[in-house]
């Protein structure tokens, strides 16, 4: 029988059978010690001693580690115009880690009803969607008409910084789910995050999880060969320098160089390519 993991908490599994039951489980022993199921994932079980026993994870379509989640298909990047204030740095290191993990990016822009009309987000917003992103905006309730379609067939998890707004997305996008959201200036100052366990909820045909907002973010299964592949706008000049390794910095005949000559691709994308090259670089010299 296969079944699909919906929610943990501690060691107990929330499956959704084919025939859309839920049911309670437990992984046994063996299948914990090898690795642990994960939400998202498809599972073997049996009836074991009257409950239900996870015998066997099948194999995942994707697998992210941050939040432990598998199978996902799409990433929305929850990001604050104000409140905190929108990074474009911080959008593109995301968004690199989705693309690596084989994750579909969608940027959700929240808090638009903090900034007026002329508001330099817009420039970035135009910018993300020349250069093929798809782009969300919310602002109290002022929900894009987007968010009907997005989630059918599909898990969606939402990322992003603490306070920017996941859990009340979510709340706005179904009032019944009644997530627990929290003052910034709260969330900050207590370092603490307000969502804590992983769950797949139902909305619009699919399943979505809220996630708690991270600290830091981790590129250590990352080579500087896989970050180019991993960046929307230099995949159509990856493989056209002139030289096989170039690193896209001083090389002549650089195709990407180029293009942002061309205004092809953004400055703000290559200076980002440039940091998280470096935080990969640092990381190769300490180990
Ligand atoms: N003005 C305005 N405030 C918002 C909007 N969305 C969220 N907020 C406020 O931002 C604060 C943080 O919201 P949460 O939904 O808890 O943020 P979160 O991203 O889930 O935070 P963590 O769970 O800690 O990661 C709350 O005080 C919300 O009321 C919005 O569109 N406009
Ligand atoms: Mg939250
Ligand atoms: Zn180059």
């Amino acid at each position: 029988m296969i079944a699909q993991v919906i929610k943990i908490v501690s060691n107990q599994y929330t499956l959704e059978t084919q025939d859309k039951k839920n049911i309670e489980a437990f992984a046994l022993g063996k299948l914990r010690l090898d690795k642990s199921p994960k939400v998202g994932d498809y599972v073997e079980y049996e009836e074991y001693e009257e409950k239900y026993g996870i015998t066997k994870i099948l194999p995942r379509k994707t697998d992210l580690i941050r939040p432990q989640i598998a199978n996902v298909d799409q990433a929305l990047i929850v990001m604050s115009a104000l409140e905190p204030e929108f990074s474009i740095s911080l959008v593109d290191r995301i968004c690199a880690l989705i693309h690596f993990a084989n994750i579909t990016p969608i940027i959700c822009v929240t808090k638009l009803d903090l900034v007026d009309k002329n508001h330099s987000i817009y420039a970035i917003i135009k910018e993300y969607q020349e250069a093929g992103y798809t782009v969300l905006c919310n602002g109290n309730n002022a929900l894009d008409v987007r968010f009907d379609t997005i989630f059918k067939d599909k898990i969606t998890v939402l990322t992003g910084q603490s306070g920017v707004g996941k859990s009340s997305l979510l709340n706005s996008l179904n009032p019944e789910f009644k997530l627990q959201t929290q003052d910034i200036s709260k969330a900050l100052g207590r370092g603490k995050h307000t969502t804590r366990h992983v769950e797949l909820f139902k909305i619009h045909g699919g399943y979505v999880a809220d996630t708690p907002g991270f600290s830091s973010l981790d590129f250590s299964y990352m080579e500087e060969e896989d970050l180019v592949q991993s960046i929307l706008e230099f995949k159509p000049y990856v493989g056209k320098c002139k030289f096989n390794d170039c690193k896209h910095e001083h090389e002549p005949g650089c195709a990407i160089k180029q293009a942002i000559l061309d205004n092809k691709i953004s400055k703000h994308r290559y200076q980002s390519y440039l940091e998280i090259k470096k935080i990969i670089n640092d990381r190769r010299k300490k180990i």
